[in-house]
């Protein structure tokens, strides 16, 4: 089932962005680097290009993620116009550092004490906003907590003088258009806990370490991968763990819960759960499906409407948006 999350409180946060955008020079849009573009908020940019305001989007997590995946994403977005993107450990001391220079950089007629430079950090749940903030003003003053949904309210603070800096909560939007993406942020810890099923959610996790870091769970849980698809994963860590209900049945909740916090946690490795070639393919194949179900209705529509089929146009598909835009 499609994974979706919303929760009230986003839609008072959503109206809260929109208004703090008029007074904000540069939008830090904080990225899960593991997961890059599924944690891309398409709210996020509507406000944004709304207000015309330049992007410095963060990488952060680069510690948990694949550091070969990492640059390719670094490529990916530097080579597209007018975007800055730099990968960021915010848990690692003095790694934020560089980030207002950066800032400053994309503005460079803001930054004086006339003019102080407003940074507004943005971005899904738990993916270190309020760490970013605090790293820069190297106090901890936001709260932080390995959960979705920490920050409930906007917190501005000065750098100095001339810069302030704005915590935003995490936000999600209405209607998460590929699944897979629900998927992963799931994976992440981005979505909150009572919008998914933990096995599901292990279950897809395992099924693509399976297909692109086997190795990596051989290392963890010591088992052979071979045949295995994301339900034998689960069920062989709840074995090797012995991980066991009344009556010997495996546990195979907590044999989900430990493949999720292991992959949260880095214990199982970098790894990182999309990459440019995947996220392309992946939004190749939606749109071909896409234009297979519209085929299918005009057909249908024609089959029941002769004189509609008589016009020569009546199969043609290309006035049919296609593009992978996600819904808002
Ligand atoms: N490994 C790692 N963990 C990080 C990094 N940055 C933040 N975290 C952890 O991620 C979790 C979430 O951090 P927060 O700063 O609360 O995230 P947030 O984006 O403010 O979350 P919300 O307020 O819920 O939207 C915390 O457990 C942080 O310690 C990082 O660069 N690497
Ligand atoms: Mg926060």
């Amino acid at each position: 089932m499609a994974i979706q999350w919303f929760p009230g409180h986003m839609t008072a946060a959503r109206k809260k962005a929109a208004e703090t955008m008029e007074f904000t020079d540069i939008v830090i849009e904080v990225l899960d680097a593991r997961v890059p573009e599924a944690s891309s908020n398409p709210i996020i940019k509507e406000l944004r290009l709304h207000r015309q305001r330049p992007n410095l989007k963060i990488l952060n997590k680069a510690d948990l993620a694949d550091p070969l995946v990492t640059q390719a994403w670094l490529n990916y977005y530097n080579n597209q116009e007018g975007v800055k993107a730099v990968a960021l450990s915010c848990k690692k001391p003095g790694d934020a550092t560089r980030i207002p220079g950066i800032c400053k950089m994309i503005a460079p007629h803001r930054g004086t004490h006339l003019k102080q430079l407003r940074m507004m950090i943005m971005g899904i749940p738990n993916v270190g906003k309020s760490t970013l903030m605090n790293a820069l003003l190297n106090r901890r003053i936001a709260k932080v907590g390995d959960e979705p949904a920490v920050t409930k309210v906007q917190q501005r603070f000065e750098l100095d003088p001339t810069m302030s800096i704005t915590d935003t909560p995490g936000l999600m939007w209405p209607k998460i258009q590929h699944e897979s993406d629900g998927f992963m942020l799931a994976a992440s810890h981005a979505i909150g806990r009572n919008a998914v099923i933990d096995e599901d959610v292990a279950i897809f996790l395992a099924d693509l370490l399976l297909a692109r870091y086997p190795a990596l769970l051989t290392q963890r849980y010591r088992f052979a991968t071979e045949g295995m698809d994301g339900v034998d994963v689960i069920e062989a860590v709840a074995k090797q763990r012995g991980f066991r209900l009344k009556g010997s049945q495996l546990d195979l909740e907590k044999s989900a819960m430990t493949l999720l916090t292991d992959y949260r946690s880095g214990a199982l490795g970098r790894i990182s759960l999309e990459t440019p070639e995947t996220r392309e393919k992946m939004l190749a194949a939606a749109q071909a499906l896409k234009l297979e179900k519209a085929k299918i209705s005009a057909e249908a529509e024609a089959s029941k409407n002769p004189k509609f089929s008589e016009n020569p146009d009546s199969n043609d598909t290309s006035e049919v948006n296609t593009e992978p835009e996600a819904e808002i």
